[in-house]
């Protein structure tokens, strides 16, 4: 199979191709590099982009998938908001033949044909490596850990993966307790209010905060500030993403460890699409490559990082 549709003609897929990315949002510093990675990803390669970004709203998505397919795009990556409700629309791709590439968030749908393959990272991984940690660091701790959670968008692969894989670990670890669960929307803005409402509610009896993404974890850190608490100290941090924010305020002691999600898979991801295109088998799932780090590397990684 070329893969390169019925209607977009014969060597189309070794020239020039145009391209369709319908990404989530720019509701994260990870985010906006992801979006910049993509971009710059595509132009170097000589290939034309088509951007829709769906403000973390899945009907934005869904009018920006049936826009490319009626453009009749050669290839289409999607990040898509949420894991369910996609069947229709990429059905659609399919029948047009349009090959879809999945982007840094996984759908919940039985028909694996619907899409080529999903470049991602292993967010019950990160959320097993963040509850790891905090075993570690809590190893001598007598009596009870009363942990918040500040979970990402309702209903996102990384939300619902984060926390199983966190859960998993500290179920191990019945002094480890989760007092408190929101969501924050992945935003700093979202991230502070609901932080605001965890310290009136309970502000002296939180140990831990940990945090679906750095952004939410920065505005928290904010509202504990204001609410004359250290951050880092009175309440430990733990973000995911590891985006250059979170290097800051770990470098200003004001939060304790970050795990890696890389959003720099935009050439990863150019070259997918074009061996697929050009012929070659492609694995269903191909996983982006990342670490943690703690606030005593900060300073000395920090010039090192690219977003
Ligand atoms: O962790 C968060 C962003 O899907 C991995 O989305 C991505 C997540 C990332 O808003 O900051």
């Amino acid at each position: 199979q070329t893969g390169s549709g019925a209607s977009s003609g014969d060597s189309k897929s070794s020239d020039k191709l145009v391209i369709g990315f319908s990404q989530v949002g720019a509701e994260s510093e990870w985010r906006t590099a992801n979006t910049k990675s993509m971009q710059d990803a595509i132009k170097d390669a000589g290939h034309e982009l088509k951007f829709s970004d769906a403000q973390q709203k899945q009907e934005n998505q869904i009018k920006a998938l049936r826009s490319f397919i009626a453009q009749k795009v050669d290839a289409i990556v999607f990040s898509p908001v949420v894991e369910t409700g996609f069947e229709t629309v990429l059905q659609e791709a399919k029948d047009a033949g349009i090959p879809v590439f999945l982007a840094d968030r996984a759908v919940d749908i039985k028909d694996d044909s619907l899409w080529v393959t999903f470049l991602g990272s292993d967010f019950v991984e990160e959320g097993r490596k963040a509850a790891n940690w905090l075993v570690e660091e809590t190893a001598d701790a007598e009596g009870d850990v009363n942990i918040v959670e500040l979970q990402g968008t309702v209903g996102s692969a990384p939300a619902i993966d984060r926390k199983e894989g966190f859960e998993e670990v500290i179920a191990d670890h019945p002094n480890l307790k989760i007092t408190k669960s929101q969501t924050g929307d992945f935003t700093r803005a979202k991230g502070k209010e609901v932080m605001e409402a965890f310290l009136k509610a309970d502000g002296e009896n939180i140990d831990v905060l940990y945090s679906h993404n750095d952004d939410m974890a920065i505005g928290a850190i904010q509202a504990i500030e204001e609410y004359g608490l250290k951050p880092g100290e009175d309440i430990k941090i733990i973000g995911v993403d590891a985006v250059r924010g979170a290097f800051e305020a770990m470098a200003a002691g004001k939060m304790n460890v970050t795990v890696e999600c890389n959003p720099m898979f935009g050439p990863q991801m150019v070259d997918l699409i074009e061996a697929y295109l050009a012929g070659e088998e492609i694995p269903k799932r191909v996983a982006v490559e990342e670490s943690m780090y703690t606030m005593d590397q900060a300073e000395e990684l920090l010039p090192t990082r690219e977003y």
